[in-house]
């Protein structure tokens, strides 16, 4: 089968979300999980479910995330997070926009329907950053979200720098300032699988969030 579109997926301990996650690959993709220094057997689980894996030591999501982007050979690349709180099933409609060449950039905006679990702190965080995009660029999105899909190339290009929880955002901003059409899709957001580390915790969120108004401040 030709491989149309890599799938990034940076993982930092999620044996557990794993199988059920890699189970949902699509034809046609290929699981790239970025094993950002796992220490309860993701790697070995990611091997054993197909996916190819790539070891990052540098912790950060960025830093993992970008790794995946260097290390995938596909024309098309997708990201998505690898706690179980995508389903692979919902790329090809985040993939269709870029690989028509109607879009640059695509977002998968996160519907949660009758799952529930995202934590107001994350919603209003994210509402208020998605607030300062439209303010300042010309981009209409509404959720910050990490399921994404590009040409690889062209995000490569963009040279991305930050290596932490800034990555998707500095992505975003870089790609209004290259004049890039981005859209929004919606795509389920699910519980996640294991114990949160960022959204679910307040000081995960603070740091996000101090992460990203760095960019934002240094956009203007
Ligand atoms: N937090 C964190 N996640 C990483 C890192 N490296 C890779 N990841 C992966 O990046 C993805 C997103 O991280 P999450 O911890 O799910 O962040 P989140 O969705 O904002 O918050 P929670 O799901 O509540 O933890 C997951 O697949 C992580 O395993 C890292 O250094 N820190
Ligand atoms: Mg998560």
């Amino acid at each position: 089968m030709i491989t149309t579109v890599d799938v990034i997926l940076p993982c930092l301990n999620e044996a557990q979300a794993l199988p059920t996650l890699l189970a949902g690959l699509p034809p046609g993709y290929r699981a790239v999980v970025v094993d950002n220094g796992s220490t309860d057997g993701s790697a070995r689980i990611a091997r054993e479910h197909g996916a190819t894996v790539v070891t990052e030591a540098r912790r950060g999501f960025g830093s993992a995330a970008h790794a995946g982007l260097l290390a995938s050979t596909a024309d098309i690349v997708a990201f998505c997070d690898a706690d179980g709180s995508f389903r692979l099933s919902d790329l090809p409609a985040v993939v269709e926009p870029v690989a028509a060449e109607a879009a640059d950039l695509v977002l998968g905006r996160r519907r949660t329907g009758v799952h529930g679990g995202w934590p107001l702190h994350a919603r209003a965080a994210n509402r208020a950053l998605t607030a300062l995009i439209r303010a300042r660029t010309p981009i209409r999105l509404h959720d910050l979200g990490p399921m994404r899909a590009a040409r690889r190339e062209q995000l490569l290009a963009l040279d991305l720098q930050d290596r932490r929880s800034g990555y998707p955002l500095e992505m975003v901003l870089a790609a209004a300032s290259h004049g890039w059409r981005v859209r929004e899709v919606d795509v389920d957001y699910l519980p996640r699988v294991g114990r949160s580390k960022v959204t679910g915790t307040l000081t995960g969120t603070v740091t996000a969030v101090r992460d990203m108004s760095r960019l934002l401040a240094a956009a203007r």
